[in-house]
């Protein structure tokens, strides 16, 4: 949720918790399966309780294999060098790439198939090659493209193969691009030293403007354009307020760049808004303003005065309850692997794609091949250009690239496992996010199962419910996301997303309340949707899997005993869904309460063997059929 808000207001409403919570059908209530490893205890008994029981082994995995492994920083390093040696002198590090240059924009773990993942995990054929890919922007050819090149094989590659077509049905426009770190600088130049001086005389009365306006900064918004081949960039300015969010504290002009040229010295301002008007350029809005046609409102900044909610609101009193580990931890961490009495599987952040989890096995048996984050998206509305078209899809910025250092006892318990993360993002060298992952178990201070009985006999029988957790959290400019994986001790998978940081801000005039809620003086928090796309691959006991629908219906009865009375009896329906087609589900319609994926292996009493997909989901309205870029995330209109 958002911290920052303390209004309640409509803008702290509108973030879901989209939790996909998977529940092992067969097996529950065979309670068995369980006990070797849960604390079950009897009343009178509790210090006979073992914290641990005896048979609680972890499920190691043979030969713990390390497909699913980030790219070490060796490998990073001898991947880059491999591309140096191929792509000739030419190759300018992406830290200082002009848009005509050649430069690596990334390199990854390209994921090994599935099908060779499997035979080498199953059926002991040897591992598939290890590869990176690599994402190349060749602005220095005569058709500028970008280009996807897989790498391998690692640690000591030997070959290079381009598969732009094979991945996207054809080369890719160099116009679509992502903005690099280099590109924003040029642009803030563009600002700051030849911009913002033509009206700097209306930013001395409104906005405390000094010569060049380095107390402002500029806020980015995407995406760039009305139509395919466009790159203009609306940006926001606001008080540069240090050691807080800036995204508070808009003063009210905005700037549409085209940076779409490949010279930078022939990028443009396109359009002006300035507190509620349109202007042609920043000269055009001094000339308005001298000749005293603008009004302008004066916005204080307040810097750090105003009220905000990273800090606490009271004292520090006596420390907050903590937990602890009698026995020290019960999984270990292996590289990228998890092995707890219950759980293994492995964990990676794709560098655009965010958190994932492969070969997940629950007491041994495979339940999903591949659980992962594959895009977040927000869209907002506004009545200033930089809220009322801005729709974020961040996986193009990087949910991985974008992972945070993870504070002992604030992001994670105190005693969590912290794993570092290595990459290559628009640089020569691999970097190092310091903490990125972290792995605890949890008490849920909740009982998994209990019950107390006082009638025919007297007993009780429960079980504390520990759940293992695997987090990391993507900052993305403003707000931030923290992303668990959750895995509960009766085999249920849950995927969690809480979103949090500093929602984002325009300035307030004119008919705002239709667009959000004021939370400042001059400030207007606009309203948004976050959804989050997760690619579930389950294999339930094998590959072969069937949807069923499962549901409860009434059906008008004669009471069997006496005939002449009516009732509504109520019914299990159970339905094959055969197509694709039939197992998806339109948002805001009423999908059947149980779906679930069976197996071709039935339990003992003949059902066949299944897991459950539960959706909780606060996701809004998705965006309209007709807008021209519902294509891009047309995943947001099924839940
Ligand atoms: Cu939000």
């Amino acid at each position: 949720m958002w911290r920052k808000d303390s209004t309640g207001d409509l803008i702290m409403a509108v973030f879901i918790i989209l939790c996909l919570c998977s529940v092992l059908v067969t097996g529950m209530g065979e309670g068995g399966r369980e006990k070797g490893v849960e604390r079950e205890c009897e009343p009178g008994q509790p210090l006979h309780c073992p914290a641990v029981s005896p048979s609680a082994q972890p499920w190691t995995h043979p030969g713990q294999s390390q497909l699913f492994a980030d790219l070490s920083r060796e490998e990073l390093t001898a991947v880059m060098s491999f591309l140096t040696q191929q792509l000739g002198p030419g190759l300018v590090d992406a830290a200082q790439a002009r848009p005509t240059d050649n430069c690596v924009f990334s390199v990854e773990l390209h994921l090994p198939p599935k099908a060779a993942a499997l035979a080498h995990l199953d059926r002991g054929s040897p591992p598939p090659a290890r590869e990176a890919l690599a994402i190349v922007f060749f602005g220095g050819q005569p058709q500028p493209n970008v280009s996807e090149l897989v790498v391998g094989p690692l640690p000591h590659p030997t070959h290079l193969r381009d598969v732009t077509v094979e991945r996207h049905g054809g080369p890719l426009p160099y116009h679509r691009r992502p903005v690099l770190i280099r590109e924003y600088l040029d642009i803030d130049q563009l600002i700051f030293d030849r911009e913002l001086p033509q009206a700097a005389g209306l930013l001395h009365h409104c906005c405390f403007y000094k010569r060049q306006g380095r107390n402002l900064v500029t806020m980015n918004t995407a995406p760039r354009g009305l139509q395919s081949g466009d790159r203009a960039t609306w940006f926001g300015l606001y008080y540069n307020i240090s050691g807080a969010g800036f995204f508070l504290h808009p003063v009210g002009l905005e700037l549409l760049v085209d940076h779409k040229a490949l010279d930078p010295a022939r990028w443009t301002i396109q359009k002006v808004f300035f507190q509620g008007r349109y202007y042609d350029s920043l000269a055009h809005l001094e000339d308005q303003f001298e000749a005293g046609l603008v009004n302008v409102v004066l916005v204080p900044d307040n810097g750090t005065g105003g009220s905000w909610s990273l800090k606490s609101q009271v004292p520090p009193g006596p420390a907050p309850p903590l937990q602890f580990q009698p026995q020290g931890p019960r999984f270990s961490v292996q590289g990228s692997r998890v092995s707890s009495s219950l759980w293994t599987f492995s964990f990676g952040l794709g560098a655009f794609s965010g958190p994932r989890i492969f070969d997940i096995r629950f007491q041994g048996e495979r339940l999903a091949y591949e659980i992962s984050l594959q895009e977040a998206l927000a869209i907002y509305g506004g009545n200033s250009p930089s809220a009322l078209r801005s729709r974020y899809t961040d996986g193009g910025f990087g949910l991985g690239h974008f992972s945070s250092t993870l504070t002992r006892g604030v992001d994670c318990p105190y005693l969590a496992t912290y794993v570092d993360w290595h990459f290559l993002l628009e640089s020569h060298t691999p970097k190092t996010i310091r903490d990125a992952i972290c792995v605890f178990e949890q008490n849920q201070g909740l009982p998994l199962r209990r019950h107390h009985s006082d009638i025919h006999s007297h007993y009780f029988g429960g079980l504390a419910e520990t759940v293992l957790v695997v987090r990391s959290v993507s900052t993305m400019l403003n707000y931030d996301y923290v992303w668990d994986m959750v895995f509960h001790p009766n085999g249920a998978i849950e995927v969690r997303l809480h979103a949090t940081g500093y929602i984002s801000s325009t300035f307030l005039f004119g008919a705002a309340q239709s667009y959000g809620n004021q939370v400042g003086e001059h400030t207007l928090g606009t309203v948004h949707t976050h959804s989050a796309h997760f690619k579930v691959d389950l294999d339930v006991g094998g590959l072969e899997n069937w949807v069923w629908a499962e549901d409860m219906t009434y059906v008008p009865t004669a009471v069997p005993w006496s005939p002449e009375h009516q009732m509504q009896r109520l019914q299990v329906t159970r339905k094959l869904l055969e197509t694709e087609e039939q197992a998806t589900f339109p948002l805001g319609g009423t999908p059947p309460r149980y779906v679930y994926l069976a197996s071709n292996h039935s339990n003992k009493w003949g059902h066949p063997r299944g897991y459950r997909i539960q959706l909780l989901s606060f996701a809004g309205e998705p965006l309209p059929q007709n807008s021209s870029l519902e294509r891009a995330f047309s995943w947001g209109s099924w839940p």
